[in-house]
């Protein structure tokens, strides 16, 4: 009965990885999936989260000793995930003293990281809002059509990637948003847009609240990178402060994968502002009842660490400081490629598009068949869209990767 099933096709990001891995030239380059890799180009676990999880992995019977020192052991959490996550990973998106925190005016529910998290409010839209039109930036990450599709809530694409500039197209983006049906949901990524790199000014959300609240629209942030982009958590969540500071319902999904590099640990929330402390209360119910059937209750390690790392001063300065230096990282990698790309070129090309974006990946302007040229021919892997995660980028290999742009570019 299974003969008639046909194979699914490989997921266009993750797929990157694979073909990267079938190569076997020196040279080879993985600049297709957003993980964060050292200078030395190997995965990095950060030095808070091997002090906190060796409280759990390394030695088993400190392990031990010190998970009945702190009562923690491997009972189910609740649906909801672990109070005291749910507790920080509200506080680090809105700041501990928003009024949103102290009205109780947030459902917060432990997600399966940020994709988990997009998933249930996915669910909840469609229970709750039949019908209601979700609104996409073009490009996006491409999971989230896939979340909305399987989800069956109904979607479409605002403009928001202007090829001609490299840029944002802003007049596009205003223009959808306002022709979308009253009431949609409108996708925001925070901070750091996935895969374009190009972030709305700081005036450009205030038009951007603007025209969401005419409309009636709920804003639904995905929140995969704080800290990440800007070095700073609280610079980095700015974006969904400005809406929530003017007192509107909206809906945010958190992510813990890149910022404290926990991306097999599936930690993240989904976060629910309402108008009233009450309505927050029924709506957690609401995705405690979608959670049960899919999963029952999410794990509890990813949740612990984020809980022990926030909660404690120490752990928390230093986990700030990992994030800046992470984000230094790239800033510098971005400078070093335009440096190169800039001396190269001898066209004249204008490549501070590349200095203008913004957190792990750049848009490079490559189209499919450059992309082509810059995997078959240099060894450079990378997605489709011409986008190149300069996390997986080391300064050692800037000049290299300059070469292979300019002759996929130019020839
Ligand atoms: N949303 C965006 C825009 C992303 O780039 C990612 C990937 O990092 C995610 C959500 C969710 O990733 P995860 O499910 O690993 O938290
Ligand atoms: O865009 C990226 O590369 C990251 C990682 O199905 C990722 O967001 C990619 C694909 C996917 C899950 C995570």
């Amino acid at each position: 009965c299974f003969e008639g099933i046909a194979m699914a096709p490989p997921d266009p990001i993750l797929g990157v990885s694979e073909a990267f891995r079938a190569d076997t030239d020196a040279k080879k380059l993985n600049l297709g999936v957003g993980a964060y890799r050292t200078e030395e180009l190997q995965p990095y676990v950060l030095d808070v989260v091997n002090k906190v999880s060796k409280l759990y992995l390394s030695n088993w019977y400190i392990a031990e000793r010190l998970m009945l020192e702190r009562s923690e052991n491997k009972e189910y959490l609740p649906i909801e995930g672990l109070a005291a996550f749910n507790k920080v990973t509200a506080e680090l998106l809105f700041g501990a003293d928003n009024p949103v925190i102290n009205q109780q005016r947030v459902a917060t529910v432990q997600g399966l990281s940020g994709t988990g998290s997009l998933r249930l409010a996915a669910a909840l839209i469609e229970r709750y809002f039949p019908g209601a039109q979700v609104m996409i930036s073009s490009p996006t990450w491409g999971n989230h059509k896939n979340i909305f599709n399987d989800a069956r809530v109904p979607w479409s694409e605002y403009r928001y990637y202007d090829p001609k500039t490299v840029g944002l197209d802003f007049e596009g983006m205003i223009s959808d948003i306002k022709a979308a049906p009253d009431g949609s949901f409108i996708v925001l990524h925070g901070c750091a847009h996935n895969p374009t790199g190009i972030d709305p000014t700081p005036e450009q959300w205030e038009k951007i609240a603007d025209v969401i609240q005419e409309k009636n629209h709920i804003p639904f942030f995905d929140v995969a990178y704080q800290g990440f982009a800007s070095g700073s958590l609280d610079e980095d969540a700015s974006s969904v402060r400005l809406f929530a500071a003017r007192g509107m319902e909206l809906l945010v999904a958190q992510s813990y994968s890149k910022n404290l590099g926990l991306y097999a640990e599936r930690i993240g929330a989904i976060n629910v502002v309402c108008s009233s402390a009450d309505a927050a209360a029924r709506v957690k119910s609401q995705l405690k009842r979608i959670a049960r059937p899919m999963y029952s209750n999410p794990p509890v390690h990813g949740a612990r660490i984020v809980a022990n790392v926030v909660g404690d001063p120490a752990l928390f300065n230093e986990w700030k400081a990992e994030m800046e230096m992470m984000a230094g990282r790239i800033k510098n990698v971005r400078q070093k490629l335009f440096d190169s790309l800039s001396a190269k070129d001898k066209s004249g090309k204008d490549w501070s598009f590349i200095l203008k974006q913004i957190g792990m990946f750049s848009f490079t302007g490559l189209n499919k068949t450059q992309s082509d040229n810059m995997t078959n021919k240099w060894h450079v892997y990378m997605t489709k869209d011409g986008r190149i995660s300069l996390a997986g980028l080391s300064l050692a290999k800037c000049e290299y990767l300059a070469d292979a742009i300019m002759d996929s570019y130019h020839n």
